[in-house]
C-alpha cells in the first residue's frame, strides 16, 4: 500500500512539474510583441457602432474608433475602414490634445468641430448636406502629421492616409461630426 501511494504521489508530482513547465510555454506563445519590435508600416482603424433609442428612456450612440490607440511606423499607411451600420459620414481630424472635448457640454458645443468643418469648406451653421467640397485637408501638403489635417470619410468608405509625423509623435484625433469619437495615433 505504501509503495502504491508513493508511486501515485511521484506520478502526480511529475504531472504537476509538466503543468508548471507548460504554463510559461503557453504564455510565451500568446505574449505581445516585444517593445523594440518593428512598428507596423500598415495599420488599420475601424469605425464601428450604431445609433439606437428606446422611447422615453434613452438615445444611445455607440459610434467609435476601434482601436482607440493605433501604433504605426513613421511614413506608414493608415487604412480607415468605415464598418458602421449607420449611414453617417465621419471625419478623421487631428487636433491638439487640449482641443479634445472632455465634457458633454463640450461635445454639444464643440468649438474645434466648427473649425474643422470650415477647413473642409462647410458652413458649420448650416445642416449637413452630402460630402464637403474639400475631402482632404492636408496642411503644408506633407501628409498627416499635425493638428488641422483632416479627412472626410463617407458612409461605408475606406480611406488610406500617409502618417508622416516623426517617430515618438502622438497624434490626437477625433470625428468632427461625432466629437466623442476620439483616439490617438502613436508614431514609432
Ligand atoms: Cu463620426
Amino acid at each position: 500500500v505504501v509503495r502504491k501511494t508513493t508511486k501515485l504521489l511521484l506520478t502526480l508530482l511529475a504531472l504537476v512539474a509538466l503543468a508548471v513547465m507548460a504554463v510559461p510555454a503557453l504564455a510565451a506563445g500568446g505574449a505581445k510583441p516585444a517593445k523594440h519590435a518593428k512598428p507596423p508600416k500598415h495599420a488599420k482603424l475601424f469605425i464601428k457602432g450604431q445609433e439606437s433609442f428606446k422611447p422615453n428612456a434613452y438615445i444611445k450612440n455607440t459610434l467609435r474608433w476601434v482601436p482607440g490607440t493605433v501604433v504605426i511606423a513613421s511614413g506608414g499607411t493608415l487604412t480607415i475602414v468605415n464598418r458602421s451600420k449607420s449611414d453617417e459620414p465621419h471625419t478623421f481630424s487631428i487636433v491638439k490634445r487640449s482641443q479634445l472635448p472632455r465634457t458633454l457640454d463640450q461635445i454639444e458645443n464643440c468649438a474645434v468641430c466648427g473649425d474643422i468643418a470650415k477647413a473642409h469648406g462647410v458652413d458649420p451653421t448650416q445642416p449637413p448636406s452630402g460630402p464637403p467640397p474639400i475631402l482632404t485637408v492636408d496642411l503644408n501638403n506633407d501628409g498627416f502629421n499635425e493638428p488641422g489635417d483632416s479627412q472626410f470619410i463617407a458612409p461605408h468608405q475606406t480611406v488610406h492616409l500617409q502618417i508622416t509625423a516623426k517617430r515618438g509623435a502622438k497624434l490626437y484625433f477625433m470625428c468632427a461630426i461625432h466629437p466623442w469619437m476620439q483616439g490617438v495615433v502613436k508614431v514609432r
